[in-house]
């Protein structure tokens, strides 16, 4: 069986909609990665027991994905001195300006690497992990390359609507 490459993690189920994108990047580049609901509040020993658990069977990073108060990156980089990858969620009442801000403001010494709110952080914070495993992986690298490429050819063969 593949080792889980990348921990992805999300502090409720309601944020999968979200952190889904994280892991279609990863899977879309055949990174095998564990993905799981488990809070910094809720289920404090259960998140410490499976980053730890998670690091020993050779995971190379983090994707932390919480909303409101969002301490959850943090406190998954407070177990581990992987790189943390953090996503804010967009929140009921604040649209996710408390999760990134949260994120974002983290004392000095324990950091974590902080991505845009929503669907488009999720999706880069999964791509960011790809090109940190891509520096040991040259088919990886080649991959991601490919993916580049794809996109820039997709802009530069794009038309603009005439006009009406
Ligand atoms: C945070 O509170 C979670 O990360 C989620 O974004 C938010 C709301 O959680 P639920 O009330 O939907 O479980 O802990």
């Amino acid at each position: 069986m593949k080792k889980n490459l990348v921990g992805i993690v999300m502090g409720s189920t309601s944020d999968w909609e979200v952190m889904q994108h994280a892991a279609r990047s990863l899977s879309g580049f055949g990174v095998p990665y564990e993905a799981r609901a488990l809070s910094a509040h809720r289920t404090p020993d259960a998140l410490g027991a499976w980053v730890g658990g998670l690091a020993k069977q050779g995971a190379k990073c983090f994707i932390a994905g919480a909303g409101g108060a969002a301490h959850l990156a943090g406190v998954v980089a407070a177990q581990t001195a992987l790189p943390v990858l953090a996503v804010p969620m967009p929140s009921k009442h604040l649209q996710g300006l408390d999760s990134l801000l949260a994120m974002v403001q983290m004392p000095k010494g324990i950091p974590v690497a902080t991505f845009a709110i929503g669907d488009a952080g999720a999706a880069n914070a999964g791509l960011f992990a790809v090109a940190m495993l891509a520096l040991e992986d040259a088919a990886l690298a080649k991959k991601l390359g490919e993916f580049r490429k794809k996109q820039a050819d997709a802009v530069l063969a794009s038309k603009l609507p005439e006009l009406k």
